[in-house]
């Protein structure tokens, strides 16, 4: 049975509107999220991030639970707004948050991976028209300097964007997370300036600052596969790759994006004026790593009614409590495209992991076999992938703690730490002690 080598880098993954609780603590102000659960009907059971699992005032022994898991690194994200909770008004003590979180974890001997964006844009970015206005990249970038400068130090690697096709499509196109709006036209040029962002924000760092920090952005990717061999159904995974993982990567790899889509894009949208001529080229600026989170293939078929013409069909996989399919086959050949089409770059397995019904015992244990089976399976085939020479520089599962799971509240737990909402007590699940002994042994 092969090992991980003594380089690759085991972690664990949570996001600040997810854990951080403190809505209206050490200066911060509100984000799209704040509002957005606060709408009737948007979020399960009417949940919000106001107080999450308190990660805010309790990150002292949370960093002692990481250190105690045994990972080499932990992925965070920073709030926007506390750190700029006014357009140009700097936050100082939002910013020492971040610092101390980031000392706790370098004294723990954990190395930090920050990303900058994971959902939480500040409300006075959104009222000025949010990622649809092209001066969301200036925000961006200002919010991304004032970052760099505090704590490129003490960081050991930089995202830039946490799954761009969650922060436009799945937010201006589809309505489903903040700020809820159903638009394609807008969900492109929200992408658009993203993507855009992105780049600005990579070549400001390394050419700018002159910073060696490694820095990456991370693509939520969903191998798509069609219900039958029929022309109608390959249509549909065309598209559905297309809208769901070239939109992304095209750009960011290839500095163009896929014709196909234009095309059909161009039904609806009126013009792609927002994209300007050099955008390209800053979008597929160089990067050192490339991130990639992994949850699920996804199984489609021709739906003429629709505007992508594809719906998702029944698949007989097993199922998270997601209702995604458990899929470690299809994530490998995700990889092996990856490599084929797109880059060399180190990959790291930034987000990987599954929700499911968990019971907390009366002794406070949770047997959560379908959670640990699911690791053990996804961190094999990152073994095998390595073993073949793809180059899979680490692996962060997802997620260290159950959290607010966004439009699902806190109804899906993804943790492989139990948290009693009420409480706010932590619990070892059988998948944390699993996890724990893997990276022990560097062996599944
Ligand atoms: O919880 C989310 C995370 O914020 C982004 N990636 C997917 C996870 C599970 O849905």
């Amino acid at each position: 049975m092969s090992q991980f080598n003594k380089e690759f880098i085991f972690g664990t993954a949570t996001s600040s509107y997810q854990v951080e609780g403190g809505f209206n603590e050490g200066g911060r102000s509100l984000s799209i999220w704040d509002t957005f659960s606060r709408i009737p009907g948007k979020v399960f059971n009417g949940d919000t991030g106001d107080v999450a699992i308190d990660h805010y005032n309790r990150y002292k022994d949370d960093v002692q639970l990481i250190k105690e898991l045994g990972v080499d690194s932990y992925r965070f994200s920073i709030a926007w707004p506390r750190i700029f909770p006014q357009e140009g008004v700097y936050n100082e003590e939002g910013m020492n948050f971040y610092k101390s979180l980031l000392v706790e974890l370098l004294e723990a001997g954990i190395k930090p991976m920050v990303t900058l964006y994971h959902w939480d844009l500040p409300m006075w970015a959104y009222e000025k028209g949010g990622w649809i206005n092209r001066d969301s990249v200036k925000w961006f970038l200002e919010f991304s300097e004032k970052c760099f400068i505090e704590l490129d130090e003490y960081v050991d690697s930089w995202i830039t964007h946490n799954e761009p096709w969650c922060s436009s499509f799945l937010s201006y196109h589809q309505g489903v997370h903040a700020p809820g709006h159903t638009n394609m036209e807008e969900g492109l040029k929200a992408a658009h300036h993203i993507l855009l962002s992105h780049g600005e924000a990579v070549k400001l760092l390394k050419e700018k600052l002159q910073s060696t920090t490694p820095i990456g952005i991370t693509l939520n990717l969903t191998p798509a596969y069609a219900a039958t061999d029929s022309y109608n159904d390959r249509i549909a995974v065309n598209n559905a790759d297309g809208y769901t993982n070239r939109w992304f990567l095209d750009p960011i790899f290839k500095g163009s994006y896929p014709l196909d889509m234009v095309n059909l894009f161009s039904n609806y949208v009126h013009d792609f004026d927002f994209i300007k001529p050099e955008d390209l080229k800053t979008i597929s600026v160089d990067c050192d790593f490339f991130g990639i989170n992994y949850y699920s293939r996804a199984i489609v078929e021709y739906a003429g009614n629709t505007n992508l013409l594809y719906n998702g069909a029944y698949s007989d996989y097993k199922k998270t409590a997601m209702g995604w399919d458990v899929s470690p086959r299809e994530f490998k050949e995700l990889i092996y495209r990856i490599r084929q089409d797109y880059t060399n770059l180190p990959i790291y397995i930034t987000e990987n992991g599954s929700a499911y019904n968990d019971v907390l015992e009366v002794d406070g244990s949770i047997h959560d076999q379908e959670r640990t089976e699911y690791l053990e399976e996804h961190i094999t085939a990152v073994r095998e992938l390595n073993d073949e020479g793809m180059n899979v520089a680490g692996y962060f599962l997802w997620s260290l703690f159950d959290n607010f799971e966004w439009s699902f509240g806190y109804e899906k737990r993804f943790g492989i730490f139990y948290v009693d909402f009420e409480t706010q007590q932590r619990f070892w699940k059988d998948s944390a002690k699993r996890y724990k002994e893997i990276v022990r042994t560097r062996t599944v």
